[in-house]
């Protein structure tokens, strides 16, 4: 019983969060199956960003990417650390230092248009991967200040993290 409830809640949601994101355009929102990320997501939309606007205890910011699947062309949400360089936001494919970049990865690198939602306010905004060393490691200092332990997370893994910047669309 309370199984089903909860579902019935969830589809609600999902409905609201499509409806708010794609302005009525059909695409069906699959939301995080890490359920704390899936959870932030639902609070930090549904209240139209004022709740659930931080990474657990620290206090520390965070955005909402919303993206669209390489494969299932599906719209798909990610909450990351909110860090800025002037007017764009840098999107750091940490995972905690995991071996692997996460799959949001992968779909930036087929769909480069995303919205990001931070706090109350909502950006259509273009990303890239930074390539270029140097500007890299200036992107990466900014990420570093806005969240120290993505110093530690790149001690943890072979793999070089992946940094976008997302700029406001042409
Ligand atoms: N992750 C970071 O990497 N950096 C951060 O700064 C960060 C901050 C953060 C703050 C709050 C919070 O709640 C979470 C935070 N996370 C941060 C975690 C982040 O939100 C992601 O959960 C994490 O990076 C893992 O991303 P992921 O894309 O690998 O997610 C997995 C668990 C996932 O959702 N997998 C899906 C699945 O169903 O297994 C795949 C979803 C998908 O995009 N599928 C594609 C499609 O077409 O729909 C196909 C993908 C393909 O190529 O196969």
């Amino acid at each position: 019983m309370e199984f089903k409830l909860a579902k019935s809640h969830d589809k609600t949601l999902a409905s609201l969060l499509y409806s708010e994101t794609n302005g009525g355009e059909m695409s069906e929102y699959i939301p995080s199956p890490r359920e704390w990320v899936a959870n932030q997501v639902a609070l930090y939309e549904s209240s139209g960003g004022t709740e659930g606007l931080t990474l657990r205890d620290t206090g520390l910011p965070v955005i909402i990417v919303t993206n669209r699947g390489n494969k299932t062309g599906a719209t798909r949400k990610t909450p990351l650390m909110r860090v800025k360089d002037g007017d764009n936001y840098v999107l750091v494919a940490s995972m905690g230092g995991a071996p692997k970049h996460p799959v949001w990865y992968y779909n930036l690198k087929t769909d480069r248009d995303v919205e990001i939602r931070d706090e109350t306010q909502v950006f259509n905004m273009r990303v890239r991967e930074i390539k270029d060393a140097e500007e890299r490691a200036r992107l990466w200092e900014i990420a570093v200040t806005a969240y120290p332990p993505y110093a530690d997370y790149q001690t943890k893994t072979d793999r070089i993290i992946p940094i976008f910047v997302a700029e406001p669309k042409p």
